[in-house]
């Protein structure tokens, strides 16, 4: 896998090798941004250096959301995600194995709305589990037998339709394995595509550090119950448990796909 360092445009001018298109769809203003996120819930969740989202410590039993202040709308018919994160501990001597649980990207339209949190118990379930109507894209750092985890270091998209969802694997449309360590505490970029103009009924596809690693079929407006077909809250959670490390996003921007 070729790891893609530097600016998170250059990341995506790699993955979009139709520069063109890539241009047409920047010229939208983003439908989502960091900046105009919400902090609902959690210890210690808040704002480092006032722009990097900090939504857990490095300290155990914690979890923390984040949730855009509205609905956000044009989900249903596509768009394209970027964002940093951050994961591990601040330290040069790295002990994967205390290090834990992981976070995860989620669109939902919760009956909680902004209100919606984890309500299964752990860091395993990174923020999301019980979360009802969402759809949950983690980056997972920690091996759990309980959940079925195929190892302590994966991208997986969970849902569990309308109803409550979860971090155990019989919940998950896909999984695969990065061929770095996730919470080495350097910033990594992902980019996360939704088209649901693609044979089939939709797609998501996610490229970690330029690498594409994930594809998924799967159409959210079928799948959730979004409001007007269309809107949801979009956001970020995490969750600490015995083990513990800290779970960062530096920067995120969504876009409409057409
Ligand atoms: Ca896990």
């Amino acid at each position: 896998m070729v790891v893609v360092e530097g600016p998170a445009s250059e990341v995506a001018t790699k993955v979009f090798k139709n520069k063109y298109l890539f241009k047409l769809i920047l010229k939208h203003m983003p439908i989502f941004s960091l900046k105009g996120s919400k902090l609902t819930t959690g210890w210690g969740v808040g704002w480092r250096d006032a722009f990097i989202l900090m939504l857990t410590a490095d300290s155990g039993s914690r979890q923390g959301t984040c949730w855009s202040f509205t609905r956000i709308k044009h989900l249903s018919t596509g768009f394209i995600a970027r964002f940093g994160i951050r994961m591990g501990k601040n330290t040069s001597t790295p002990n994967y194995s205390v290090s834990a649980d992981g976070m995860a990207f989620v669109i939902q339209n919760s009956k909680y709305g902004p209100g919606a949190y984890q309500t299964e118990s752990g860091g395993a379930h990174c923020g999301y589990g019980g979360i009802d109507n969402s759809i949950a894209i983690e980056f997972n750092t920690y091996y759990n037998q309980d959940c079925n985890d195929p190892n302590g270091n994966h991208i997986s998209l969970h849902t569990n339709g309308t109803q409550p969802n979860s971090a155990h694997h019989d919940y998950s449309l896909g999984h695969a394995t990065p061929s770095v360590q996730m919470n080495d505490y350097r910033l990594h970029h992902v980019i996360l595509t939704y088209n649901p103009h693609v044979e089939g009924g939709g797609e998501m596809s996610v490229n970690f550090d330029g690498a594409d690693l994930l594809k998924v079929k799967v159409n959210i407006a079928e799948l959730l119950r979004l409001e007007n077909n269309d809107e949801a809250y979009v956001g970020f959670t995490a969750a600490t448990g015995y083990y513990h490390q800290e779970h960062l996003v530096h920067y995120c921007i969504m876009h409409r796909l057409t």
